[in-house]
């Protein structure tokens, strides 16, 4: 143990033990009176939930300097998983639940007259993240700490995060999200430990008295980083992890320099330029637009972080790296990071004289690349022009990568220039544009994909090439969720029900859900699981007609889709159906019919005009439907406004039917579908990303199975004509005569034509018509299974007891396993408190 950390542990003044003994209604107290000065429980409950927060952090503090000593004393590997998101959600309930301190916080919390679920609700949601891919790193940060493993997240500290959604006359409108104006009672700022971030400037070449050539970066603008770290608990396990958010501030010299020249306003101007960058998420999270912005982000983010590392692997083992990748491995979410490959060899070559050949061995044995999506459009490209003007050294590294990288592909595939033009880190044209992808994938020993098929379509299509080249680079990472906030926190009824059936080892070990799947006949079991569901379904009607005004009936059929508005995961085909529902009804086609509430939601990116108008039809349709009397017994619709990872804990328990219809081949995994799995529900979906993986563990028998399959596709597309399809097709034909007729638009003429063209265009990527008349009949299948409730509660508890794989626990493990290889801590806990 070095003299350091002796010294900082004598300036410890409470340790682990102590905090966790405290009383906690007295600090909770303390928190409240004193901390906050207040001496009463205003109507909106905010103070009590920031001074409960803060009670909270506290024990975590405790924890999470424990685990940090270890950290410091046991030298062992870490992994940072570097991402432009993390969907946080909520944080009290899940600290709460992760501690085991309900019992306690409710007691102390009835001084007050309150419940802990009020209290709860007065915490806005981190929402820094668009969807799946952040959301992901929050489940992944919750199963690192609870599998003990030492991972620590680095991210961007928004000011302003995902846009609240609102409707206007059906129509998205967005607003800025400022989560941040009341505080942040989890972070802990740490400006001590800032970082410098370089950004324009040039090079300059010199060489040293031995005559070696050295490039240095001067006349930069630096900007600088200041890490705010939030504690993420482990499953009552005593670890607590980090994830450390970065927030962007002017360096002092940017406003004295200008200021002592006589100019404020310019030094308030580049003040502001500086903390622009971390001002906002980009909310499009599929279309790159090439903004400077978003390239300023995602090079302070991986360049922050890497300093962040190395100042401390200096301070502890001096300028020599050669263990440095027995030490460390950087995770890249997506490619948003993957600048941190170029960063690295910068960080080494310039800042600590190594050669090329060490350096690039360091860099390309510590990064690990994650690929989330197989759409082009958001596949990250960068003009060169832009690199050169913003980072230039970074640009002269890259080209020097790409150059002893197209050397291997000519002796590879000799003579062929073809796949050097292919492959190149650069993309030639008018505007020449850096292939972020391709560097992730040159700069790491492991790419991944989310999901088999996924991971499938890599190799054979878009990676192709480099798998020819790096075949064992290449791994498959089927996604998970944790099985602590998506059914323990978020679905009480239904834990405590498996509690009862099965113990309650599933929490930390959720394969032993599978025990249920020996009960699914049980009928005692069948009537409290369907007692669950209608709860469930109860808090859900509710948060309905609070939102929208519809009243949904909790007796009839909840079908259900949230996510992201985007074509491929074809919302429109969904309303589609709705609309053959609601003429079933009017032209009174009622036997069998099932009824049921349809439920929609999910934000569009501001800029995506055909999203916006999908969210629009999804409106008019609801409005129709829900004023036209002779439809209420059957059939209710929906859309749920801002949609967030809050309403899903409402949202997936009470669910019975999840819709996954994405174009087969477009979603690299979802996430979604394994949250309804979890919760009971039933799915209708195609086999693409995770649903085959989820049909597979519960069974064709128990699965909605529809649409186009993988190896069809080509020759689909090749002979595509929707409108023959349509002509075919009774039931299309119907929907799209009355949506035609412009019965959702009476006033509006024409407006929902560029919906009507795409689906009737021989071109429609997403293959709405093709796939219509499949989904009409799974949907037919699901509705005469829902009559008979005994048969659907067997299948809906079988979906739980399947859902064992999808636990993120499970992804970690695979992720440690395979790509990692850190040990779990397993800090002396007697040592620990002894320490502090
Ligand atoms: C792209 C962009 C580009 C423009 C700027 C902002 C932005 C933000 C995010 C993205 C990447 C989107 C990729 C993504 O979210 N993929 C999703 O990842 C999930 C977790 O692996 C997976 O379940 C979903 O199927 C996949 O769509």
């Amino acid at each position: 143990m070095n003299k350091k950390t002796n010294l900082a542990k004598k300036k410890t003044p409470i340790s682990a033990s102590v905090i966790e003994n405290s009383d906690l209604s007295e600090d909770l107290y303390r928190h409240f009176y004193y901390t906050l000065g207040r001496d009463q429980v205003n109507k909106s409950q905010r103070y009590l939930y920031q001074a409960l927060a803060l009670t909270i952090r506290d024990r975590l503090v405790a924890k999470c300097r424990a685990t940090n000593q270890h950290r410091e004393t046991t030298p062992h590997k870490q992994v940072a998983y570097l991402s432009l998101e993390f969907l946080m959600g909520r944080a009290l309930n899940n600290a709460i639940l992760n501690l085991d301190l309900a019992p306690q916080v409710t007691q102390a919390l009835t001084h007050y007259g309150s419940e802990l679920e009020q209290v709860a609700a007065a915490e806005h949601d981190a929402g820094l993240g668009n969807g799946g891919l952040g959301r992901l790193a929050a489940c992944f940060l919750d199963s690192c700490a609870t599998l003990k493993l030492p991972v620590v997240g680095y991210g961007l500290r928004y000011e302003y995060g995902m846009f609240n959604q609102s409707l206007e006359q059906g129509r998205q409108i967005e607003q800025p999200d400022h989560w941040l104006h009341e505080g942040h009672p989890w972070e802990i700022a740490a400006p001590e430990q800032s970082q410098r971030v370089k950004f324009f400037g040039h090079v300059e070449v010199y060489k040293d008295k031995n005559g070696r050539e050295h490039r240095v970066w001067v006349n930069t603008q630096d900007v600088l980083a200041v890490p705010y770290d939030v504690p993420i608990p482990g499953y009552r396990n005593d670890v607590v992890n980090r994830l450390r958010l970065w927030k962007s501030e002017a360096t002092e010299e940017f406003d004295l320099s200008e200021f002592n020249a006589g100019s404020y306003p310019e030094a308030v101007a580049k003040k502001n330029q500086a903390e622009q960058i971390t001002m906002v998420l980009y909310p499009n999270d599929a279309s790159e637009n090439g903004k400077e912005l978003r390239l300023r982000q995602q090079y302070f983010l991986s360049s922050a972080t890497l300093q962040d590392i190395i100042a401390k692997w200096v301070k502890q083992y001096g300028e020599d790296f050669h263990n440095f990748p027995k030490f460390h491995v950087f995770q890249l979410n997506d490619t948003h990071p993957s600048i941190a490959v170029a960063e690295l060899m910068r960080i080494l070559l310039d800042d600590y004289q190594l050669d090329w050949d060490k350096a690039w061995q360091i860099t390309s044995s510590t990064m690990a690349y994650t690929n989330h999506t197989l759409l082009p459009e958001a596949l990250e490209k960068w003009p060169v022009r832009l690199f050169e003007r913003l980072l230039p050294r970074l640009l002269e590294i890259i080209y020097e990568i790409n150059a002893r990288f197209l050397q291997q592909v000519a002796t590879c595939w000799p003579g062929d220039t073809q796949k050097q033009r292919d492959m190149s880190l650069i993309e030639e044209g008018p505007e020449p544009k850096v292939r972020m992808a391709y560097l992730a994938i040159v700069g790491s020993y492991s790419v991944n994909g989310v999901a088999a098929l996924h991971t499938e379509l890599l190799t054979n299509g878009l990676f192709k090439d480099f798998y020819a080249l790096w075949p064992e680079r290449f791994n498959n990472k089927t996604n998970g969720v944790t099985p602590r906030r998506w059914l323990s926190h978020c679905n009480p009824k239904l834990a405590n029900l498996i509690n009862q059936q099965i113990g309650d080892e599933w929490v930390s070990d959720f394969s032993k859900v599978n025990a249920l799947r020996a009960k699914f006949d049980n009928k005692s079991l069948h009537k409290q699981w369907q007692q669950v569901k209608l709860d469930n379904k109860q808090a859900l009607v509710d948060l309905v007609k609070r939102e929208t005004g519809v009243e949904f009936d909790a007796t009839m059929l909840f079908d259900v889709q949230v996510k992201r508005i985007h074509e491929y995961k074809r919302q429109l085909l969904n309303i589609l159906h709705v609309i053959h529902l609601y003429e079933r009804i009017r032209e009174g086609e009622l036997e069998g019919f099932t009824p049921r509430c349809v439920l929609f939601g999910g934000k569009a990116a501001p800029g995506y005009f055909m999203a916006k108008l999908t969210i629009r039809l999804i409106n008019h349709v609801a409005d129709a439907i829900n004023n036209d009397p002779v439809a209420k017994p059957y059939l209710r619709v929906a859309f749920l406004p801002n949609y967030n990872v809050t309403a899903m804990e409402t949202i997936c328990p009470a669910t019975d039917l999840s819709e996954q219809i994405s174009t087969t081949g477009k979603e690299a995994s979802g996430t979604g579908n394994m949250k309804f799995m979890m919760n009971g529900a039933l799915t209708i979906g195609t086999l693409d990303g995770a649903n085959i993986e989820i049909s597979e563990a519960v069974g064709l028998d128990n699965f909605f199975l529809f649409g186009a399959k993988a190896e069809q596709l080509t020759q689909i597309r090749e002979h595509y004509n929707p409108n023959e399809i349509i002509a075919n097709s009774p039931n299309l034909s119907r929907v799209m005569g009355l949506l035609e007729s412009g019965h959702f638009n009476l006033f509006d003429p024409d407006l929902f034509q560029p919906l009507i063209n795409s689906i009737r265009d021989n071109h429609d990527q997403w293959l709405t018509a093709y796939d219509f008349d499949s989904y009409v009949k799974a949907q037919e299948d699901a509705a005469a299974l829902y009559q008979d409730q005994s048969a659907w509660t067997q299948k809906s508890i079988l979906n739980t007891a399947a859902s064992g794989m999808f636990s993120s626990d499970r992804t970690i493990s695979q992720y440690n396993n395979d790509i990692w290889q850190v040990q779990a801590i397993e800090f002396n806990k007697a040592q620990g408190e002894r320490n502090a």
